[in-house]
């Protein structure tokens, strides 16, 4: 399956909300009245991507097409180019999923480091394999980091994932100090030559100050060791928890200044829409979207792709 065709069929249940919902109420030939206008606000709003844009998008097709006879093709087409103006902002361009590092921060000589970081279970250890995939494949040395050493299962999750991609990883005793493990990660990519260090955290919930600050420790150990480090600080939310995730991101932004966001998950949820919404609300891009639980279902975020992947064929 080509990578669009694996993003359209990831986006599937968000799809379905459009299609059944949404679709039904576009017959050609009727009128675009209020009670319809409402109607597909409230299927934009079951995709999770907030009010905000789907205020924005029915206020739009109120102007353009409101007391009309409704030609569905147009209507989608002013649906898809709106949104992609959302998503985009005001650069207007976005990254291509052709190329896995397009959305990186580089460093300007040495090794790029990428810390990652996020609640329990939201998909942190799965991303990074499947980020070092991408850039192994693209032909770069990567080096692992197992910085979660509360469980020793972690370390072991993401040796295995080593031993696949083929990378390098470094590893210390279970409940060693998670700092030490991100400091011995950056110092190992330095003197083994590596292009990306990629930097695993146990989960935390930005409620557990501690945990918090052993973040921001870990941030401040690594900035220590490579000037400029973390180039990235990449924070996982999972899709399925839709627009609730979105509390996390500025506490973990404190602590670890974020610079992007991996979007999990997306395959199993009809909340796709949260991705405008984050786009809306944060500050922070979203760089990678998973879109399935094997290694090579991890993509870069591209705007375009994924408003037409999500509209194709509604
Ligand atoms: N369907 C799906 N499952 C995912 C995705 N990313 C991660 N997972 C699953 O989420 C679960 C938790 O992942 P893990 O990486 O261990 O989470 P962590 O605790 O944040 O490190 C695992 O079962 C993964 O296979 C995704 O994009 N799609
Ligand atoms: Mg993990």
């Amino acid at each position: 399956m080509g990578l669009f065709d694996n993003l359209k069929s990831a986006l599937k249940k968000t799809k379905d909300v459009l299609r059944t919902d949404v679709r039904d109420l576009l017959r050609s030939g009727e009128i675009l009245d209020e009670a319809k206008l409402e109607e597909f606000y409230r299927g934009l709003i079951t995709t999770d991507m907030g009010v905000a844009a789907a205020t924005e998008v029915v206020e739009t097709l109120r102007k353009e097409f409101g007391g009309r006879t409704v030609v569905p093709d147009k209507i989608w087409e002013v649906v898809r180019t709106q949104l992609k103006t959302i998503l985009l902002g005001e650069s207007g361009t976005g990254w291509d999923r052709a190329n896995p590092i397009g959305p990186l921060n580089i460093a300007a000589t040495g090794p790029t480091v990428i810390l990652v970081s996020g609640v329990n279970g939201v998909g942190k250890t799965t991303s990074i394999a499947k980020l070092a995939r991408l850039l192994h494949g693209s032909g770069r040395k990567v080096l692992l980091a197992a910085g979660d050493t509360f469980r020793a299962a972690a370390v072991e999750q993401l040796t295995m994932w080593s031993k696949r991609i083929g990378c390098d990883i470094v590893t210390k005793p279970p409940k060693s100090d998670p700092a030490s493990v991100a400091f011995e990660g950056c110092d190992q990519a330095v003197a083994r030559g590596a292009d990306f260090a990629i930097i695993d955290t146990a989960g935390r919930l930005q409620t557990q100050q501690n945990l918090m600050s052993e973040l921001q420790k870990i941030h401040r150990v690594i900035a220590k060791r490579i000037e400029g480090a973390p180039h990235e600080s990449l924070l996982v939310l999972d899709a399925t928890t839709g627009q609730n995730g979105l509390s996390q991101a500025s506490k973990f932004s404190e602590a670890a200044g974020c610079t992007g966001i991996i979007l999990t998950k997306l395959d199993g949820t009809a909340k796709g829409g949260v991705v405008i919404a984050i786009r809306q609300k944060m500050g922070i891009p979203v760089k990678y979207i998973g879109v399935g639980e094997q290694l090579d279902d991890l993509q870069v975020f591209s705007a375009d792709d994924f408003v037409n992947a999500l509209f194709d064929d509604v």
